[in-house]
């Protein structure tokens, strides 16, 4: 169980021990024992009642814990953890199950909508067993542990991913350095494989105790829609971008065959995962020198720009604000800044992994590493999205309904935001003297869609592959296979060297021992597309939409605030209905943003053979 990435706070903050009794629903004095009484509507109100009250009382010490454990990560801190979860995941199945006994009960609209949220409210939930539920945590505590130092079982063999990213992303690195770096940093997860393997095994009992199948069905039951539908519905968004994606690898995997040759790059297969400038390969802006089109104006490079005005880290996320700022926000609360970690401690370990937090007391942080690159400019736009989105909620809701429409929109927000980040916006504040000619756009059109066109497919398979974990698809024996296979089916990116079960390639990602859902990106990425969209046509903006920015709009600023004002308290299709007209996830907006890219990379590709089946005669797309 995860503080940050603001889960709705059920999640976080349960009702304390002594009063778990409070999580039970109240039962008639005068009942007979054989034939209990059904629960009434107003026993199932005040449940609700008492449980938001429990939840609030509870929720600041296990986000402080969670905090204190994440920038002091330490045997005692993990030890903290480990108990706070504990006692919260106790309280959490309590709660779900005292919620479960209202199901047959007709009951308002909210209390019903609150009463859903209980039963879902924990990512991990254990089955009621104190042993069980104790072992469950201090395996979450310790995977979070271990990614975070970065250590094997060996502690003097640690690895820093920062580092080991930087050798990743370097245009000047050779293929050989690139190697070593991505199969050091995965050797931190074969020493998570048999706690996950556990970890599965105890949540799918909880989550089976609670009515779902299993955990993969606990966590697309949070969509206000069928979870089975939930699935069926992001294949098809998949569908409608997947011939883009399919247009990019094969540009990208022609231009990264001509610089490393057929040995390394087999131009007709899948792209070797170390080649992509990222870790994990989700996302290829750092390649975008090798594949970039020929222009006479590059893109611009705001790494350089960032470093030709002497950007601090703190000035980078002051410019984010003050984006957020521009649009109306109240600006961020003084203890914003005095308690958040921008830079990485030389003396400690810190998780790394950028995170924004909300104690629910008008103090609202974020945890980053922070870089100054570009890359990094963006991410602080994503975090800060999240804190305004919790301080929109927590000002107009109860504690059940400060969360987003769903997870996906709550990782939008600032991502729609930093969709803004374009030349005009960067003249607007003197990061660069001259807007560059339209001639300029292809390149930034690829910079964008290396970022976010390629992050597609990462964005779904990561949960398919727990889906598979957790409903048995995907057996124990088989875990480093199956995530391959889903990389190669879904992004046609291959392992570089021979994996085997004696790996865990999927440790090696934050979320999957951090235990983070991760379909809520891949929507995000969706979305976000939809929110720009909106947001440019209600600032009355013409021309293509990579060149519309919302930076000083109150009137968009106001539009948006109304949705994150909503928090949870309606279906997400409502939500998006306020903001764009429309209840259905459309992936048109962002074919839309990519078209001139669309028509270029084809015309790149004509005499190129596409898809990476193994098949040589493959012309078109045989990847699925
Ligand atoms: O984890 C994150 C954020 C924090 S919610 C930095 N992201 C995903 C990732 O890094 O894998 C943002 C995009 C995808
Ligand atoms: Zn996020």
């Amino acid at each position: 169980m995860k503080i940050s990435h603001s889960f709705r706070k059920v999640a976080l903050s349960l009702c304390v021990a002594g009063a778990l009794a409070a999580c039970q629903p109240q039962t008639e004095k005068e009942q007979k024992p054989t034939q209990p009484k059904p629960p009434t509507a107003s026993e199932a109100k005040a449940f609700v009642a008492e449980a938001e009250a429990l939840l609030e009382e509870n929720y600041e010490h296990l986000a402080k814990t969670y905090w204190v454990q994440a920038n002091f990560v330490t045997s005692d801190t993990n030890s903290l953890v480990a108990k706070v979860s504990e006692e919260a995941t106790k309280r959490g199945v309590a709660l779900a199950m005292g919620a479960k006994k209202f199901n047959d009960v007709e009951v308002d609209y909210d209390t019903r909508r609150k009463l859903e949220f209980l039963k879902a409210g924990l990512t991990i939930p254990a089955p009621e067993d104190d042993a069980k539920t104790k072992e469950l945590a201090e395996i979450s505590a310790g995977m979070d542990a271990a990614y975070a130092k970065g250590c094997t079982e060996n502690p003097n063999e640690c690895y820093v991913l920062g580092q080991l990213s930087d050798t990743l992303a370097s245009p000047d690195t050779s293929a050989q350095q690139k190697l070593d770096a991505w199969v050091n940093w995965r050797k931190v997860s074969p020493q998570m494989r048999l706690d996950y393997q556990r970890m599965v095994e105890i949540a799918n009992e909880g989550s089976k105790e609670l009515g779902y199948a299993d955990t993969g069905a606990l966590w697309r039951s949070k969509y206000d829609m069928e979870a089975d539908d939930f699935a069926v519905e992001m294949d098809r968004v998949w569908g409608q971008v997947k011939p883009l994606y399919d247009s990019l690898q094969c540009h990208v995997r022609a231009k990264l065959n001509e610089k490393y040759g057929d040995e390394i790059v087999d131009p007709a297969g899948p792209i070797p995962a170390h080649l992509l400038g990222n870790m994990w390969a989700q996302s290829w802006g750092n390649v975008y020198q090798d594949v970039a089109p020929k222009s006479d104006v590059p893109a611009t490079d705001l790494t350089a720009r960032l470093a030709a005005k002497n950007y601090s880290e703190i000035e980078m996320v002051r410019t984010a604000e003050n984006f957020f700022s521009s649009l109306g926000f109240q600006p961020l609360p003084d203890t914003f800044w005095t308690r958040s970690l921008f830079t990485k401690p030389q003396d400690r370990d810190v998780q790394c992994h950028a995170s924004a937090w909300d104690f629910n007391k008008d103090d609202y942080r974020i945890k980053m590493c922070i870089k100054k690159n570009a890359e990094d400019f963006v991410v602080i736009h994503h975090e800060l999205g999240h804190n305004y989105y919790q301080r929109a909620y927590n000002l107009k809701q109860p504690m059940l309904y400060r969360g987003s429409a769903n997870d996906g929109f709550h990782e939008a927000i600032g991502d729609t935001v930093a969709l803004s980040i374009n030349d005009s916006y960067l003249k607007e504040i003197g990061l660069i003297d001259e807007v560059p000619a339209a001639s300029g756009d292809l390149p930034y059109l690829m910079k964008m869609a290396l970022d976010k066109v390629a992050f597609l497919p990462f964005g779904l398979l990561v949960d398919k592959w727990r889906w598979g974990v957790f409903n048995g698809e995907i057996p124990a024996d088989k875990y480093n296979q199956g995530w391959w296979e889903l990389r190669e089916k879904y992004q046609g990116v291959k392992a570089p060297v021979a994996r085997t079960e004696a790996h865990f390639d999927p440790g090696a990602k934050y979320h999957v021992p951090g235990n983070v859902p991760y379909t809520r990106y891949f929507l995000a990425h969706i979305l976000q597309f939809q929110f720009h969209r909106e947001l440019c046509k209600m600032a009355g903006v013409e021309g293509p939409l990579h060149r519309c920015s919302i930076y000083g709009n109150k009137e968009v600023g106001a539009k948006l605030n109304a949705m994150l004002e909503m928090g949870s308290s309606r279906p997400w299709q409502e939500a998006l209905q306020t903001m764009t007209g429309s209840r259905d996830m459309d992936a048109s907006a962002i074919i839309d943003y990519f078209a001139p890219l669309k028509t270029w990379l084809d015309e790149q590709n004509a005499e190129r053979s596409c898809g990476w089946s193994k098949e040589p005669s493959a012309k078109t797309d045989t990847a699925s």
